[in-house]
């Protein structure tokens, strides 16, 4: 089954009927494809439910003309070992003529095995097709070719093959995530190992998601990298990524890392495929992008890579994501997302994230860079966090969304405030908001609060800790909105230079 599709822009499928992830790009007659996953988690499920791989093929990007293959491969219809439901990161790869001149299809599929007393399960196959569409059948029917046990022990998660065949014939692979990212030498029948394992170091950041191309006599790999921190030129952030790449002039290196290929995306995984169709490098990775999408929803998007041929060895210039034409955001009186956020725990710690306050969105099953917190294992009593703008706007309302996973008058963990209240900052300094209504402190719903207009350019929310008598728990916002009296199109401010502090 297959339907054509025409469409205007990334994701390439939008509208939340099928999500892709994990886009392993290739060119095969003529015509670019893109091998992806299939992530069908619930919105408040926050795991990777992969059953199967689909295929999308263009003859030209530019064109938005897509054929849609959405159920290609499942992991338990091809490979007699492995289990169903884990159809992780592969790459369809076309192999070497054979003696009759044929050329075949190999993808490395990354799948859970059934009957393993390996620590990790997961282990890498290898199927074979004489077209993209299969049918696919098990290349090496003995089992998967990398695992904890095979082709040696190793201690790793055995997903994200990456596979190239170099000018020369030799075959090479490369795999690993959670900063592991091993590399080896496959005979040149695609399927039988011929090692050693290598771990391979030097990409600095290196998370998951490896991907090996070669360009003018240079080896890159593109990966996703989680090197994170308020300076990093990866990700504010540590549990999203980046996409990052380095070079080698040998296969197994010396890697050097070489910077950002993509900034992070809308989910917290980035995954990316590189390859060059019709004289034009293109990048494909995954988003959030999609309707109702998320960090298990993913979809795939294409866009262009140039490089920067003016510097040895050639630099990837960082890819600009596009979006396909998005309607305009309704009126509001939520002005938080033109403001600059910044807190009291300033550098916020990495795992949390200070551009969620304002980034309009809640999600039913937060991960911590969904929102700003301020979890150390000493929690002071109070913190805050302080919006600025450029202007001073004039304000009468706000609604906050407070996450815990401890009740309130915990003393540990993240729990609700015992109290808070708004701060603006006036010709005195900073005085509360007047004739505020009631603070609530519940989660999980926005807590509004109305006040008598004030006009000022910077406002504070000021949370006091929850606490058991000994010890102070941390705070954790998703969403915090201000609001003028008034419905107004709603500008997003931009990353750039903050707003002068208030003094
Ligand atoms: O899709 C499951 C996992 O998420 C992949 O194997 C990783 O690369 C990440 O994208």
């Amino acid at each position: 089954m297959s339907r054509e599709l025409t469409v205007p822009g990334n994701p390439i499928l939008a509208d939340g009927d099928y999500y892709s992830t994990d886009p392993a790009p290739f060119v095969a007659d003529g015509q670019l494809w893109i091998l992806a996953g299939r992530d069908e988690a619930a919105s408040d499920v926050n795991d990777f439910i992969m059953p199967e791989w689909q295929l999308l093929k263009t003859a030209d990007p530019a064109s938005g003309k897509w054929t849609h293959y959405p159920s290609i491969i499942k992991p338990e219809n091809v490979f007699a070992w492995a289990e169903q439901a884990r159809a992780y990161a592969g790459q369809i790869v076309e192999g070497p003529a054979d003696g009759s001149g044929k050329r075949r299809y190999y993808l490395y599929a990354p799948v859970l095995e059934k009957n393993s007393d390996a620590e990790d399960r997961f282990a890498i196959g290898v199927a074979v097709a004489d077209s993209p569409l299969g049918p696919w059948r098990d290349a090496h029917p003995a089992g998967p070719i990398i695992s904890q046990k095979v082709p040696e022990a190793n201690k790793i998660q055995n997903i994200d093959p990456t596979v190239m065949i170099d000018e020369d014939g030799r075959v090479y692979i490369y795999w690993g995530t959670f900063g592991q990212l091993r590399g080896m030498e496959l005979e040149r029948d695609m399927i039988t190992p011929k090692g050693p394992e290598r771990t391979i170091t030097g990409l600095t950041g290196f998370f998951e998601a490896p991907w090996i191309m070669k360009r003018k006599g240079t080896y890159y790999m593109l990966y996703a990298g989680n090197k994170a921190g308020p300076t990093s030129d990866c990700t504010p952030a540590v549990y999203h990524a980046c996409i990052a790449y380095g070079t080698a002039p040998a296969p197994m290196g010396p890697w050097t890392y070489r910077g950002v290929a993509l900034k992070p995306v809308s989910s917290t995984t980035s995954h990316p495929g590189a390859v060059v169709f019709n004289g034009q490098w293109y990048l494909a990775y995954h988003t959030a992008d999609a309707k109702d999408g998320g960090h298990f929803r993913r979809s795939v998007a294409l866009d262009k890579l140039e490089w920067d041929d003016s510097v040895s060895p050639a630099r990837i210039l960082t890819v600009i994501p596009t979006l396909r034409p998005q309607p305009p955001l309704a009126p509001s009186r939520n002005i938080a997302r033109s403001a600059w956020a910044t807190a009291s725990n300033d550098p916020v710690p990495v795992q949390f994230w200070i551009k969620a306050l304002n980034n309009g969105v809640v999600k039913e099953a937060p991960l911590p860079p969904d929102m700003w917190g301020s979890w150390s294992p000493d929690n002071p009593p109070r913190q805050w966090i302080e919006y600025r703008w450029d202007k001073p706007v004039t304000i009468n309302g706000s609604r906050i969304w407070f996450w815990n996973d401890q009740p309130a008058g915990a003393g540990v963990g993240v729990a609700p405030p015992a109290k808070w209240h708004l701060e603006y900052w006036s010709k005195q300094g900073w005085k509360a908001v007047p004739g505020a209504s009631a603070y609530g402190t519940q989660s999980d719903s926005f807590q509004d609060v109305s006040f008598r207009k004030v006009t000022t350019r910077c406002l504070r929310a000021v949370l006091d800790a929850s606490t058991d008598g000994k010890t102070h728990a941390a705070l954790a916002v998703q969403e915090w909105e201000v609001l003028v009296p008034a419905a107004a199109p709603i500008a997003v401010r931009s990353d750039g230079a903050a707003p002068e502090a208030c003094r």
